[in-house]
């Protein structure tokens, strides 16, 4: 045991995943106290420990360190199993599993567009501005930390083009953004969480894009809280130190209200994450023993109807892989009532897909499994 006997989250107010394991610590009721992330922590602490240079990182008293918002919690869910936030039957699990997906490897992308795109509005980018400056230091003051945010801030406010978020696509990307709001705050005038009384690993998800950008700066806060003021609640909600879950809906009920919202899944985001594995198949292919990179090249990909190109992010198959495996390992009348879901929802065909190089996360890093699961067709 060290000193001090609480879990560490090392993340940033403003951070996306940081919302994601800090709503989760709150939920679990797990003391811990949160470290801002500076440079000097990056460069002492997260950098040396975890090999890479990402937050939210959590580091136990017994000084486990954990990288991955996603292993973070299934690592916490083990030391704290009740309530968990996986439901055990099979159709709410799969829900859950296919929103965490979701959450992460695509509604980053509203998250991004709301967060960069407005730098005219000055309260809002400010906002952002300061926080980027706390990587300095969380007590400098603020017009310091604009200044130095304004550095810090490059390598994101600069990704929009990379994740296919231009003046081509941005109308779509809002039309896609408004459409979800509105299906939410139908489903949470009446429930409080996606699945009932408790949240889910999907809802811990949605609260990264929903939370530290959607739901915290300024531009589209305001937006989040007049057009759906319902999801708004949900935030503070998921957000509250004093949480009192329940239980999920009974008999493995899907609430009809997260019908549209699994069908935009599967018609916008599972084209883009289908052919990221066909990618990368082929990548791992032709460069067998590389280190597989953040990034592999770029693929076209469409917002409603408009053809964009964005880069192709290997993490995304991992994320794709827990929904997946999920699914194709149930038999009998649990795979019934899943495809008799996923037939509603437009997304049957999607989940049959097979993945022949699977990857895994070694060290905090994603790396091929040894032997491919299935032949390649191509040197039949
Ligand atoms: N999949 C990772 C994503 C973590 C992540 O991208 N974190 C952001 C902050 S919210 C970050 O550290 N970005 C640094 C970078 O992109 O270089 C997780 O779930 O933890």
């Amino acid at each position: 045991m060290t000193a001090n006997s609480n879990y560490k989250l090392y993340a940033l107010p403003h951070s996306l995943y940081s919302g994601k394991v800090r709503s989760y610590l709150r939920f679990k009721r797990i003391p811990y106290e949160e470290v801002v992330s500076t440079l000097r922590v990056f460069l002492k602490f997260i950098v040396p420990r975890t090999g890479v240079k990402y937050i939210p990182v959590v580091q136990t008293p017994d000084d486990v360190v954990v990288q991955d918002t996603t292993e973070i919690i299934d690592f916490l869910e083990q030391r704290f199993p009740q309530p968990s936030v996986y439901p055990a039957t099979p159709k709410q699990k799969l829900v859950a599993l296919l929103i965490e997906l979701y959450a992460d490897e695509w509604l980053l992308n509203p998250a991004m567009h709301y967060r960069w795109s407005f730098w005219h509005e000055r309260e809002h980018i400010n906002d952002v501005l300061e926080h980027f400056g706390m990587l300095l230091s969380p007590h400098a003051p603020r017009a310091l930390r604009r200044i130095a945010g304004k550095r810090f801030c490059k390598p994101f406010s600069g990704a929009l083009p990379m994740l296919g978020i231009t003046a081509r696509t941005i109308p779509a990307l809002e039309a896609a953004y408004l459409l979800l709001l509105d299906q939410l705050n139908r489903h949470f005038a009446r429930y409080p969480f996606l699945l009932g009384d408790r949240p889910s690993i999907g809802d811990f998800g949605l609260m990264g894009p929903l939370y530290a950008h959607l739901g915290r700066d300024f531009h589209p806060k305001a937006l989040m809280q007049s057009r759906a003021p319902n999801v708004y609640a949900w935030v503070e909600r998921m957000n509250s130190t004093d949480p009192q879950p329940g239980d999920f809906l009974a008999d493995d009920e899907i609430p009809a209200t997260l019908l549209p919202v699994l069908s935009g899944m599967f018609r916008e985001f599972f084209p883009v994450v289908t052919d990221t594995v066909h990618r990368l198949d082929s990548w791992l292919l032709e460069n067998a023993g590389r280190k597989i990179p953040r990034m592999i090249g770029e693929h076209e990909f469409k917002y409603g109807d408009v053809t964009e190109k964005r880069l192709i992010f290997p993490y995304s198959q991992w994320m794709l892989q827990r929904p997946l495996d999920f699914y194709q390992s149930l038999n009998g009348g649990a795979k019934a009532a899943a495809d008799d879901l996923l037939q509603r929802v437009g997304g049957y065909d999607e989940m049959q897909l097979k993945i022949r190089q699977r990857v895994r996360r070694q060290n905090n890093r994603l790396i091929a499994d040894a032997s491919p699961s299935i032949p390649d067709p191509r040197s039949a």
